[in-house]
């Protein structure tokens, strides 16, 4: 059975450019609920453990440097089957690719600066949320 619990980051390319609210707004819209959010910036060794899934790949040097470049929106999400739905309200990694109407193709600048982050499955989003919040700030 699908989990009803997934974790995202509105980046640092959509918080610099005033997209928090317009982006919580679309989250909201679609039915999720906010069990836990903050505020925050990444350290380098933070992002990079993070993201640590990527090591190997060419783009993880990248990945870390931006993520670090300035706050980000870190937050748990509830709704049903949430993995998978928050995957398709934001789009594909690629905002060329994503699809109208979606965060990314709204929002997001190239594949690295892509606006938000969405768990790719419910074991990674109980990681994930996690690796943010302990249990005394969720709600
Ligand atoms: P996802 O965020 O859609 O799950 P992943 O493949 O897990 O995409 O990649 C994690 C993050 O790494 C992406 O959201 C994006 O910020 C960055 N990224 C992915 N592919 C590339 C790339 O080819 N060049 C630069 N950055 C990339
Ligand atoms: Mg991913």
């Amino acid at each position: 059975m699908a989990g009803n619990r997934t974790f995202t980051m509105i980046k640092p390319d959509a918080v610099e450019k005033n997209y928090i609210g317009a982006i919580l707004e679309k989250i909201n819209a679609a039915g999720f609920r906010i069990v836990a959010m903050k505020y925050t910036k990444l350290t380098q060794e933070q992002a990079g453990a993070f993201y640590a899934v990527h090591k190997e790949r060419p783009f993880y040097g990248e990945l870390v440097e931006y993520m670090t470049s300035g706050p980000i929106v870190a937050a748990i999400l509830e709704k049903d089957n949430a993995v998978a739905d928050f995957r398709k309200l934001i789009g594909a990694t690629n905002p060329e690719e994503a699809e109208e109407g979606t965060i990314r193709k709204l929002y997001a600048e190239s594949i690295a600066a892509n606006a938000i982050h969405g768990s790719d499955s419910d074991e990674n989003a109980e990681i994930e949320g996690n690796f943010f919040f302990s249990q005394i700030e969720r709600f």
